[in-house]
């Protein structure tokens, strides 16, 4: 049989890494009798016509990104929030592969013909424009394309900035046609799509990870035989440490990448001035909760009890 699984991101990106290597490990243990095809960025559409292929079952497995996903599950939106998530990556793999975190959204999403394998961490997420993005200010009307949901666009709305929701596939032509003044993503994506080629400075203010879900077929996944079920949940497990390492040393040398090449700059932030940020930002966990009612907030909330409860265990 065939399992198709489909990504958000081009060959080479985070996401074909753990697909890549899920492939190999499952098509290892099954024999070959289970051949894994995976579809790049491109292949099959944006990312939201691919999570209306795996809701109808077209597609086995699938990335699906809060920042798009949640248009039609508003409660993932709480991970395109800002200074919600640890600055460490230890705490935040060991919160988003909690029990306690999947029993509240898998419902969620098998209400949506979906079930929720895992979510990934794949790096921070960093401002990329022709200037430096130190303050309010700089973002004072600042066209910065985001991913097409409601409640990010509001992240940026607070920052005073003009959000432009766009798919992935335009982003590059947006910037040379200068329909946006800027964008927003994990530097390994920066350097593949080629952005960096187009903008000047790239700024991490450490606001927030970029959070992906890989998401199966709800109708197939659990049409599995029970053997296969577990296959699937076990190489799920393995594969978190082995993700985060990957999207660590993936981030860390596209920089030198894009740095060798000369022509931008890469600015970090002081806890100053992200302090500003952070700040402006508190605002719109109230708008997310507005959006996406009850299970949003205890969502929300579970989140931040579970990062706390992390980080103090860290510092023991
Ligand atoms: O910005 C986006 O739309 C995309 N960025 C990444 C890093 N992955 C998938 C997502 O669709």
């Amino acid at each position: 049989v065939t399992w198709r699984f489909a990504l958000e991101e081009v060959e080479g990106s985070v996401q074909d890494a753990y697909a890549q290597e899920f492939k190999r490990r499952i098509e290892e243990r099954t024999d070959g009798t289970v051949n894994v095809e995976v579809y790049p960025y491109g292949a099959l559409g944006t990312s939201s016509q691919l999570t209306e292929m795996a809701q109808s079952g077209g597609i086995e497995l699938t990335f699906a990104s809060p920042g798009h996903l949640a248009d039609l599950i508003p409660e993932v939106g709480v991970f395109t929030l800002h200074f919600v998530l640890s600055e460490h990556n230890q705490v935040n793999r060991e919160v988003l592969s909690d029990e306690a975190v999947y029993s509240l959204f898998q419902p969620l999403y098998n209400s949506q013909d979906l079930q929720l394998l895992d979510i990934i961490p794949e790096g921070w997420m960093v401002w990329s424009a022709d200037k430096p993005l130190r303050t309010l200010e700089d973002f004072e009307n600042f066209k910065i394309r985001t991913m097409t949901s409601p409640i990010l666009v509001e992240s940026y709305r607070a920052y005073g900035a003009n959000p432009t929701p766009m798919p992935y596939s335009e982003v590059y032509s947006g910037l040379q046609l200068g329909q946006i003044d800027g964008q927003v993503n994990p530097i390994f994506a920066i350097e593949e799509m080629s952005f960096y080629e187009e903008q000047d400075v790239l700024t991490s203010g450490r606001h927030a990870q970029f959070i992906s879900t890989l998401a199966a077929s709800r109708q197939w996944f659990e049409g599995l035989p029970e053997e296969r079920r577990e296959l699937v949940l076990q190489v799920r497990d393995e594969l978190v440490d082995w993700i985060d390492e990957e999207q660590i040393r993936y981030n860390e040398e596209r920089l030198q990448t894009i740095l060798d090449e000369g022509g931008t700059e890469f600015v970090e932030l002081t806890e100053e001035e992200r302090q500003a940020f952070r700040e402006a930002s508190m605002g719109v966990r109230d708008t997310y909760i507005e959006q996406s009612g009850e299970t949003g907030e205890e969502i929300l909330n579970t989140l931040l009890d579970r990062i706390e409860q992390a980080e103090a265990g860290m510092e023991d």
